[in-house]
This record gives C-alpha cells, sequence and structure tokens, in this order.
C-alpha cells in the first residue's frame, strides 16, 4: 500500500493543560516519525509527498471564514506582542452570542475552538494544510484506481468541525477528503471512524447530508472525551437522518465487544454502498494508550484492516490519534498489513 507523508507537520508541535498546567502536547512530531519508520522497516509500499492543493478544497468541508482564520491566527497573535502558543480562553457556550464573529484575536480564538487542546503556533497552518494535502493526494490516487493508500496526516482532523478546531485538530482531512470524491463524481462516500474519541467534527460536517455516511466507534461520552458528542441517539438530521451511526462503548473494552461495533458498522458502510470508504485510523483504542482506555491488543489492528477489507471498498485511511509512541507505528502499519492481506 501506497504511503502519504508530509515531513512539513514537524513545524507544528504545541502545548495542552494537564493537570492545570501547560505541559508538551502528546500529540506532538515523534508520532509522525514512528509510524513512518515503520511504514519503511516494514516495506508496507511507496513513501511519497503531498502535493499542494488549493485553499478551495478545503472550503466544502469548512467555511470560508474559518479557513480565513486558520491562515491569519497566528499573525494576529503575534500583533498582541505574544510569542507562546495562541490558547483560547473564552466560550460562547449556551446562551451567549454565537453569530457574530469577535473582531479581536482573544475572541476569535474562543469562538473558532471547541476547546483549549488545539494551540496555534508559528509553524501550525503550514503543518495543518500540508496535513489536509496529504488526505487529498491519497484520495487523488484511490479515486484513480488504487485499492487502498494510507494518508499519514499529522495533525490529525476527526475533532474538526466546519468552524471549529479543537482536540489536537484544525482541518478535518478525513471530511476534506470526501468532499474531494464527491467533487470528483463519486454519487456516496462512507467515512467510518475508529479512534478511540467520537469524531464528533466529521459527524457535525456531515450531520444533515445524505450522501456521506459516517459511523464512529468510541469511548462512551459519558465519560471520555469529547463529552458533549457521540452518543447512540445522534442519527442525524432531515435528509440526513439515518446517515450517522454511534457506537460509544463502555471504558476497558476489548477486542470481542469491539469486533462486533466494527461488524455492525461495516454491514452499515455496506448497505450505504459507497464508491469510496475513508478509515479514521486512530490507534489510541490500544491497550497501553496514555489518554484513552480501550483494550485492544496490537494483534486485534491485523484483524480490524482484515475486516475492513472484507466489504471490498477501495479505501483511504487517514491517520487520527494515538499516543503510546513505542507501539503507534507497530499498531497503524499491522491495520494496513491486516488490509493488504485481504486486497492483494
Ligand atoms: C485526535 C485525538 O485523538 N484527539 C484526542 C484529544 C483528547 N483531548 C483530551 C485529552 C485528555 C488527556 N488527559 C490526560 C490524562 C493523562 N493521564
Ligand atoms: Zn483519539
Amino acid at each position: 500500500m501506497i504511503t502519504i507523508f508530509s515531513s512539513n507537520h514537524r513545524l507544528h508541535h504545541g502545548t495542552e493543560l494537564k493537570d492545570g498546567s501547560l505541559k508538551p502536547s502528546f500529540e506532538n512530531p515523534q508520532r509522525a516519525d514512528t509510524v513512518l519508520a515503520r511504514v519503511k522497516s516494514e516495506g508496507l509500499g511507496d513513501v511519497i509527498s503531498e502535493q499542494r492543493f488549493d485553499r478551495s478544497n478545503y472550503v466544502p468541508a469548512h467555511s470560508e471564514r474559518y479557513v480565513t482564520f486558520l491562515e491569519n491566527a497566528w499573525q494576529e497573535w503575534v500583533a498582541t506582542g505574544k510569542t507562546h502558543d495562541a490558547l483560547p480562553l473564552v466560550w460562547p457556550v449556551r446562551d451567549l452570542a454565537i453569530d457574530k464573529e469577535p473582531g479581536f484575536i482573544d475572541g476569535k480564538l474562543g469562538f473558532y475552538a471547541m476547546d483549549a487542546g488545539a494551540p496555534i503556533t508559528q509553524g501550525t497552518w503550514e503543518a495543518v494544510r500540508s496535513s489536509a494535502d496529504v488526505a487529498l493526494t491519497g484520495m487523488e490516487r484511490v479515486i484513480e484506481g488504487e485499492l487502498g493508500a494510507f494518508a499519514l496526516c499529522r495533525p490529525p482532523g476527526h475533532h474538526a468541525a466546519r468552524e471549529y478546531m479543537g482536540g489536537y485538530c484544525y482541518l478535518n482531512n478525513a471530511a476534506i477528503a470526501a468532499e474531494r470524491c464527491l467533487r470528483r463524481g463519486a454519487k456516496r462516500v462512507a467515512i467510518l471512524d475508529v479512534d478511540f474519541h467520537h469524531g464528533n467534527g466529521t459527524q457535525n460536517i456531515f450531520y444533515d447530508r445524505n450522501d456521506v455516511f459516517f459511523a464512529s466507534i468510541h469511548g462512551d461520552p459519558s465519560v471520555s472525551y469529547p463529552y458533549f458528542s457521540g452518543f447512540a441517539d445522534e442519527k442525524g438530521v432531515g435528509i440526513g437522518e439515518g446517515f450517522n451511526a454511534n457506537y460509544p462503548l463502555p471504558r476497558g473494552t476489548q477486542w470481542d465487544t469491539f469486533s462486533v461495533a466494527l461488524a455492525d458498522s461495516l454491514k452499515r458502510v455496506q448497505a450505504h454502498q459507497p464508491d469510496f470508504l475513508i478509515i479514521s485510523l486512530g490507534v489510541d483504542t490500544f491497550e497501553h494508550d496514555p489518554i484513552s482506555h480501550f483494550r485492544l491488543t496490537s494483534e486485534n489492528f491485523i484483524q480490524m484492516g482484515e475486516a475492513i477489507a472484507e466489504v471490498g471498498i477501495p479505501t483511504l485511511f487517514v491517520m487520527e490519534g494515538g499516543y503510546m509512541v513505542d507501539e503507534i507505528g507497530i499498531n497503524a502499519v499491522n491495520t494496513l498489513q491486516g488490509y493488504d492481506s485481504k486486497i492483494f
């Protein structure tokens, strides 16, 4: 399987709140480099660089003003005399005004964020757009006939909604790839999110649509991040009703339970009859992940890849989370090798 990678990911490295103080984020450059090293040592296939795509490719999934905010946020922050990471500090919750974009950077940061987990640094925009370009480049290869491709995206994307960042995510790489398929003539697309955390951003972008079916298997939001999205009764609205499926699972979930949800979600994917399948591949479901609560083993990721291949739809794998840096490469590549073993 071909892998698409951008060395620009290293331009983004930020801080996050851990027990009330700012520490280096779990979402660090070592992650993507570890996965790339495993792709190479296992001889998974060719590794290519991303092509440059125009920003208009990010806009169907996101709003014009949100993309403009991401492009300019660091400059606006620096203009106030600050040099450390930009983080939001006030949010428009419940009855506060959600319809007026603030004119000052502190307000904009809160307006366009769901949490303080997506710091903006000097190199963030270049890394973020390159990550989206990695997904778009992979999608092009699949549209052109590859049966599988691996977009080794960093930063990840699935928490990024139409108009907000959060949870280490800025642009929704999987959603941007899905929009590309539709623009290139596909009738239907499915996105299956197997990251430990609910793919709230992807759900948000396609919630009122029937051309993109979205399913997510994740830790029960009543006890796991992102807390406010991912419940089983979120099924889509309007013509999108029935085109969103959530599988919240308890803390401690192992393969016996996970695999039942996976099989059901893949049955729903198949029923949608998509031209292309996009997997939001988070490997933070691993038993030793430092921030998550499932207990999949490295062996289970091979089984996951095999199960995905059984659906028989050309698939783009998009890297999302996974923070146990010693194992993240093994677990991601195990999934891809499991897929390849059934497809080729
Ligand atoms: C893409 C992705 O996987 N994003 C996840 C964002 C999770 N953000 C909340 C992290 C909470 C970390 N709590 C640390 C507990 C360490 N013992
Ligand atoms: Zn995650």
